[in-house]
């Protein structure tokens, strides 16, 4: 956690975000140091595209097993796909890493220890091997691995801890921009640290903030990037000099009145350029960094005066302006968002690509995630075919006697219908000829069509 020296809270009147650099990094030594006797996980899980590292702390000697596997063995020891032997540790921080694991495949954990005849259990966890380029994510939602519980942000969500150094901020649920919890700042000043040496880094948020009256004011202490966020002027942006001085430039020319603007700011540490990209659209470019001398990230600070939201807030080095791997989502969105791996067009290997998942209303990280339509017949012995739906896709059913000719038509009583979340059934007339089936699922508006071979009539 950084220290700024800062003015008094009362003397802000500004809605300000700053990517700042060059301070200290401690941790809280109050993070997740309660229970006695147990593994204390000090960090996410470090990963690679075949390895994953746990940093983790023992405030006394325990023999220690991390058990893994690709299902969830919770406290069961032998429910673990993997159960190596113990490791006798003294009280202390250690690091443990499991290697050859295949990439993005998804693996839980957890960690048993047993001191004085007492075991304890972390609760079981969840990774994904790939390039870690996420360096820090948050929705502020109680399912993550670090939850966000509703009630006052500070140190919440560690290793890499908030703090509210000013005023008031609190994580609930009253505005959201995605889930059910978001960080809402009544008139505060918030810090987030987070230690970040890559040359290129994004850092993206949602913010909800009327504006301030003020007219926009230099930070003081050593700044990479600066945004103002002004009733009169929109949103402006620090265009530095790199001698700690700069202008402020119009980004937008006003700010919404009822909804969140997604901000997202490509830091370049080696040009010493940022830019700033507004709903996922570049807006300003080549800005000047405010100073040369901020050659890594060390975290963020939001300073409002008025009562304001912040959500899903990310560190990466993915960004909005690049689809490494062609499947029609960016590389920020997959990793931030829809769960899917930037590397791979098909992250789960279900035959798919991810961006037919997500026009699909499928989850493209998850492997199980898949129509499965079922064919069977109801009491009377009649054919049926059974269509899972998820609301928000509109799903078309269409059958042909013969693959080898003729054309696919649509089942009139299927055609263009609005999925519930329900699975909706299909019954064939009696004496109908043998036929096969397939669907389409639509986005709504019609903007995407996607052709799925469902199933055959047996
Ligand atoms: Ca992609
Ligand atoms: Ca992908």
């Amino acid at each position: 956690m950084y220290i700024h020296a800062s003015k008094s809270p009362l003397s802000i009147k500004s809605s300000i975000l700053r990517a700042t650099v060059g301070l200290t990094v401690v941790w809280l030594a109050g993070f997740g140091g309660i229970a006695r006797g147990g593994v204390i996980l000090t960090d996410y899980p470090r990963l690679t595209e075949h390895s994953a590292s746990f940093s983790f702390n023992l405030d006394t000697a325990s023999q220690v097993t991390l058990f893994w596997g690709s299902a969830n063995g919770g406290t069961n020891p032998v429910a673990w796909q993997s159960s190596p032997p113990p490791n006798s540790y003294a009280a202390g921080n250690f690091t443990n890493q499991l290697t050859g694991l295949d990439t993005f495949r998804k693996y839980f954990f957890a960690f048993r220890a047993v001191a004085g005849g007492i075991t304890n259990w972390t609760a079981p966890g969840a990774f994904r091997p790939q390039v870690q380029g996420l360096v820090y994510s948050t929705g502020f939602e109680t399912s993550e691995l670090f939850p966000f519980n509703p009630g006052d942000l500070n140190n919440q969500g560690g290793p890499l801890p908030w703090r509210v150094k000013a005023g008031s901020a609190s994580v609930g649920t009253a505005t959201t921009a995605h889930g059910a919890q978001a960080v809402q700042v009544t008139g505060g000043w918030v810090d987030l640290s987070c230690l970040a040496t890559n040359p290129v880094l994004w850092v993206d948020a949602f913010y909800f903030n009327a504006g301030s009256t003020n007219p926009p004011m230099l930070p003081t202490n050593t700044t990479a990037a600066s945004l103002f966020f002004s009733t009169a002027s929109g949103l402006l942006a620090l265009d530095g000099d790199g001698q700690g001085n700069g202008v402020f430039v119009q980004v937008l020319p006003t700010l919404p009145a009822s909804r969140f603007l997604r901000v997202s700011l490509r830091l370049d540490y080696q040009a010493k350029h940022y830019d700033v990209w507004v709903d996922g659209v570049a807006q300003r470019t080549g800005l000047g960094f405010k100073d040369a001398a901020a050659t890594r990230l060390c975290g963020t600070q939001i300073r409002t005066s008025q009562t304001g939201y912040i959500d899903d807030y990310s560190v990466s080095i993915w960004g909005l302006d690049a689809d490494t791997d062609g499947d029609g989502l960016n590389d920020l969105d997959e990793a931030k968002f829809y769960g899917s791996y930037p590397l791979l067009a098909d992250s789960t290997g279900s035959g798919l690509t991810d961006m037919q998942k997500v026009t699909a209303g499928l989850d493209p990280g998850d492997a199980t995630s898949y129509f499965a339509v079922q064919m069977d017949t109801d009491t009377h012995g009649t054919p049926r075919v059974i269509v899972p739906t998820i609301t928000g896709r509109q799903y078309t059913l269409q059958r042909i006697a013969d693959l080898n000719g003729g054309a696919w038509t649509n089942v009139p009583t299927m055609s263009g219908f609005n999925g519930d979340g329900t699975a909706w059934t299909f019954s064939e007339t009696n004496g109908a000829p043998a036929s096969f089936y397939r669907g389409s699922v639509t986005l709504p508006g019609g903007a995407q069509t996607l052709i799925y071979p469902w199933l055959t009539n047996p």
